[in-house]
């Protein structure tokens, strides 16, 4: 029995010594004994609860503060939904074209209702996922034409002179695409940016200042459903 104690109670070296104390031709002893154990067990008990208790407590306390920053900050809530609903956006646009873009075969244009730089429509561009315009043939030019007067496209002869390159890095395919009379003309000092003119006299791509702020069309290809 020393040995049940003292493998089941390391440290309860006191309940060892009071076990051999006990002789078993006294039954009032033991008897005796056994009640104090009785209500030291009971005692464990209780410690034992309340220690368990406690650490419930503790592990609902952590849980609480752990949750409690995730859900704080109430602007996160706020703004997860914001990112989920841009990346299904992003997804749905591998196939349609996103809220306020004209789809047309496999692109998808955005026309601007502002004006800018040929630099700042093209950041304006690129921050929506598309680029400025690449015009690779009539057809396009054709469908372009009847949703702007002027705008910016992606076109520019900034690297050499005369040398019209779209913003993919391809060239311009001046037989292909329909210049305004005269242009491009290399006017006012040096026009470096293009820009697609519908007026009754002056109709087509042209070259322009790149700072003038001027509407834009951007581009973004989608995916064949
Ligand atoms: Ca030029
Ligand atoms: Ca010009």
């Amino acid at each position: 029995m020393a040995v049940f104690f003292r493998s089941r109670e390391p440290d309860g070296g006191f309940e060892v010594a009071e076990y051999r104390q006990i002789s078993r031709s006294d039954p009032e002893a033991a008897a005796a004994t056994r009640r104090s154990r009785q209500a030291e067990i009971k005692h464990l008990q209780v410690v034992l609860l309340s220690f368990g208790l406690l650490c419930v407590l503790q592990a609902s306390l952590n849980i609480a503060l752990r949750l409690s920053p995730a859900t704080q900050p109430g602007s996160q809530p706020g703004t997860q939904p914001g990112t989920e609903e841009g990346t299904q956006d992003e997804t749905q646009e591998e196939h349609s074209c996103p809220q306020g873009w004209i789809p047309s075969s496999s692109s998808c244009y955005y026309v601007s209702s502002q004006r800018a730089s040929w630099d700042g429509a093209r950041q304006a561009c690129r921050a929506r996922g598309g680029d400025l315009v690449i015009i690779n043939s009539q057809q396009e030019q054709d469908f372009l034409s009847g949703l702007v007067v002027a705008a910016w496209v992606g076109m520019t002869d900034r690297g050499t002179e005369g040398v019209w390159m779209w913003v993919d890095g391809t060239p311009v395919d001046k037989e292909r695409l329909r210049w305004a009379p005269g242009q491009p003309d290399d006017a006012s000092g040096g026009e470096d940016c293009g820009d697609l003119r519908v007026m009754r006299s002056f109709m087509g791509l042209n070259d322009f200042d790149c700072g003038f702020p001027a509407p834009w069309i951007c581009e973004k290809n989608i995916k064949p459903v």
